[in-house]
């Protein structure tokens, strides 16, 4: 078994508010990794290229309805739909940055007032992360930067019910970054966080399953 040759790519999450940075950061970790010459794909949650993120989309945009419960699975689907295609790009050594997965589906849930584990049960089977940062920036001052859009969740209440859910689901697999700092700082901080979990997962780190 040559580690070598068949070491896997590591699976890197950020998550965070509407307007923490996330978006833009993702971008920049991307660039820099595949400047060092790794695999390395950018995705993000919800993908609204599939017919499921067609529907999430149009949710978001208030054109549809749907009940709390209904939207819910329907996030959790739209990963679920993906989740063979990352086993096999993490298999062939591809890393992925994921731009928001399971926990932002918990936390804005959560948010709602839908029970917590009711929340977290679709989502149990999906691949765990190796990393999730969080991007901490408290919620009015992420409204403060340019404001928020127009969609659904884009409101300061929310919001901070929102963070709040977050913080209940930190473990020790998180690592907490200071949002708020200057974006260099955060993007340093960012790419010490990637190189660790891709050197990890080279080094034989096996894939396992959330909710771990
Ligand atoms: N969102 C995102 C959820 O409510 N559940 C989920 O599972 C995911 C992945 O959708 F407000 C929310 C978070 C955000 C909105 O996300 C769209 P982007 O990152 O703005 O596209």
């Amino acid at each position: 078994n040559d580690i070598r040759g068949c070491s896997r790519g590591s699976l890197i999450v950020l998550e965070g508010l509407d307007r923490s940075g996330k978006t833009s950061q993702c971008g920049n970790l991307l660039a820099y990794l595949q400047g060092k010459g790794f695999s390395v794909e950018a995705w993000q949650f919800p993908d609204r290229s599939t017919s499921v993120g067609k529907m999430i989309s149009a949710y978001l945009a208030n054109e549809s309805q749907l009940d709390d419960r209904t939207i819910h699975l329907l996030f959790s689907a739209n990963r679920w739909e993906k989740r063979a295609l990352m086993e096999n790009k993490l298999k062939s050594g591809t890393t992925l940055i994921v731009d928001r997965y399971s926990y932002s589906g918990v936390a804005f849930s959560a948010a709602k007032g839908l029970n917590i584990e009711w929340c977290k049960a679709p989502e149990v089977g999906l691949i765990a992360p190796d990393v999730v940062v969080y991007l901490d920036v408290p919620p009015e001052k992420a409204a403060e930067r340019g404001g928020y859009g127009l969609e659904k969740y884009e409101q300061l209440d929310f919001q901070g019910k929102v963070a709040e859910h977050y913080h209940n689901l930190l473990d020790s697999s998180w690592e907490i970054v200071d949002g708020s700092q200057s974006i260099e700082s955060v993007e340093r901080q960012l790419k010490d966080l990637a190189m660790h979990s891709i050197l990890t997962c080279q080094r034989g780190k096996p894939l396992t399953n959330l909710w771990s």
